[in-house]
């Protein structure tokens, strides 16, 4: 069976678009969605919506690739045999669903030997659907995007999120505090995937974030890479659990030399 990320991509989208749907509409069918469960901390939430959509994301994947592993964030690894695996967050931006405010994203990547070739990050609210494949460039809605020229540190609208354990935040408001006054401004939107996102499409100049697991990360970073960004951890790490930053190539290394310095990668001084 082919791994050509186009075909990879197609299918990619389609899935998420359709769990995408649903879950849109269970949120919309509700004044209050509830809380099915919790996972590391009593904020970390998931609703029935993340399981029913990752069960109909796994289903519609290995019905059409039967030989593929999944990697999700409700169920797990599902391992295969044809080389191709796909890393999926179903709700990325979970507490802003739970809460009806309309930025979450159903993230899904193609992976061909362990390397990320295709994704899509479909926010079912908006509308908005960002793709990207290997060498083929950034999309959103199908048009091409691409980063920002930003080149001060002093003009750069930067994104990041917060960890759910109470010591982590500490230390992330201790890196925040330092940042804050040297940057343009902050945003903190909830979606990691979406974050990435913004960066490729020239909405944040800058994004980084402690913590995220390869769910949130798989599609979007990709996505940003094609659309001019850099994606990299600190110290010469790869992006990862540490640290995530993803930024327009202008300001890429000042931020990164500040974070460094402010430690952003531990949850210590
Ligand atoms: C979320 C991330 C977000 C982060 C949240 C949470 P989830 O993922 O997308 O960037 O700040 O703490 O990890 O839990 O909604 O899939």
């Amino acid at each position: 069976m082919t791994a050509e990320p186009a075909a990879l991509l197609t299918l990619a989208e389609t899935t998420a678009r359709e769990a995408g749907a649903m879950v849109y509409q269970r949120r919309e069918a509700v004044e209050r969605m509830d809380v099915a469960a919790t996972k590391s901390t009593p904020t970390d939430v998931v609703t029935e919506s993340d399981t029913a959509a990752e069960a109909l994301i796994r289903d519609r994947l290995l019905a059409a690739r039967p030989d593929d592993g999944i990697l999700g964030e409700e169920d797990g690894r599902t391992a295969g045999s044809s080389g191709v695996d796909w890393v999926v967050d179903p709700i990325d931006g979970t507490v802003n669903y739970l809460y009806g405010l309309p930025h979450y994203a159903v993230s899904i990547a193609a992976r061909v030997d362990g390397v990320v070739v295709a994704g899509v990050v479909h926010n079912p609210a908006s509308g908005e659907t960002w793709t990207a494949t290997a060498g083929g460039g950034a999309y959103l809605d199908g048009r091409a995007i691409s980063v920002t020229g930003c080149d001060q540190l002093g003009m750069a609208m930067v994104g990041t999120g917060f960890g759910y354990d109470a010591q982590r935040r500490a230390r992330q408001a201790a890196v925040l505090l330092e940042l804050v006054p040297v940057v343009r401004d902050i945003r903190r939107a909830g979606a990691a995937s979406l974050d990435l996102c913004a960066v490729a499409a020239g909405r944040l100049d800058a994004y980084y974030e402690r913590g995220l697991q390869p769910w949130d990360v798989a599609a979007g970073a990709l996505i940003a890479e094609q659309a001019g960004a850099t994606v990299t951890g600190l110290h010469g790490a790869a992006p990862g659990e540490d640290l995530v930053l993803a930024s327009a190539p202008g300001v890429v290394d000042e931020l990164r030399s500040l974070l460094e310095r402010l430690g952003a990668d531990r949850d210590t001084p």
